[in-house]
């Protein structure tokens, strides 16, 4: 079991999300809470850079080393980032729940090292019709961030 923690750190909104996968191949299990979000959809994906020196925005664009156009995380065209939405509740909590099995904790496609990043906007998952659409999602400002590291 490879496991892997990211504490989220904006302004307003904070998490801490849990990663955890039994082998290579297998699906990443991601965990945790997300509060300070406004209520409703916000982006959630993994950006290329473990790079926060100039806040959420060094850590560049959604990892994408296959070179594709985003999309949701059940698309076969998307991002390794692309893991969609979060949903807050009218209290502003988002509790995650993903299994992806595109993401890895070992391997080419490791996002260990990488960054995590919350959105102030809905990720469109590719399909708003929005110029943003096909690299970002158009999820707008990057309201929180963190890099992922490897925990016990
Ligand atoms: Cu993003
Ligand atoms: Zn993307």
């Amino acid at each position: 079991m490879v496991r892997a923690v990211c504490v989220l750190n904006g302004e307003n909104v904070k998490g801490t999300i849990f990663f955890s996968q039994t082998n290579e191949g297998c699906p990443v299990e991601v965990t945790g809470e997300v509060a300070g979000l406004s209520k409703g959809l916000h982006g959630f994906h993994i950006h290329e850079f473990g790079d926060n020196t100039n806040g959420c925005m060094s850590s560049g664009p959604h990892f994408n080393p296959f070179g594709k156009t985003h999309g949701a995380p059940i698309d076969e065209v998307r991002h390794v980032g692309d893991l969609g939405n979060i949903e807050a509740d009218g209290s502003g909590l988002a509790k995650v729940n993903i299994n992806d099995s595109i993401i890895s904790l070992t391997g080419s496609l490791n996002i260990i090292g990488r960054t995590l990043v919350v959105h102030a906007d809905q990720d469109d998952l590719g399909k708003g019709g929005h110029e943003l659409s096909s690299t970002t999602g158009n999820a707008g400002a990057r309201v929180a961030c963190g890099v992922i590291g490897i925990t016990k």
